[in-house]
């Protein structure tokens, strides 16, 4: 039998800060507390002898939302320095990327390549 001159046990404390939402909702806010930036990737392409630069100047406009001025700058720089960076993106956007423009490619009988890697 329970002392009569104990207090009622308390109640189970909440595991993670609460706060009243609207209507009575109760909203959790420990992961948004937690929530990091995305972080990005530079979508690379690589120069070769056989890729015309028509092909990958249309990939740049395509693909990576580049005008007609801003694409050729870039085409002449991989062609002349052997890579550029044509975008930076988060991961699975630069993931898509990569395997969008491969896919052109080969579809062309290209063997352009395009990787990407932490910016
Ligand atoms: N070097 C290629 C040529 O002379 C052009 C080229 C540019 C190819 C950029 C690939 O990523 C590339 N036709």
């Amino acid at each position: 039998m329970p002392d009569e001159k104990s207090p009622p046990p308390s109640p189970p404390k909440p595991r993670v800060p609460r706060r009243e939402g609207g209507q009575g909702a109760v909203v959790a806010e420990r992961k948004a507390l937690k929530t990091k930036p995305p972080s990005l990737y530079q979508v690379v392409m690589l120069n070769d002898d056989y890729t015309p630069m028509e092909f990958v100047v249309m990939v740049l406009q395509q693909y990576f939302q580049r005008d007609l001025d801003t694409a050729t700058h870039i085409m002449l720089k991989i062609h002349h320095e052997g890579r550029a960076v044509c975008g930076v993106y988060p991961k699975d956007v630069a993931a898509t990327k990569v395997e969008l423009v491969l896919t052109a490619s080969r579809r062309e009988g290209h063997p352009l390549q395009c990787l990407m890697e932490a910016a």
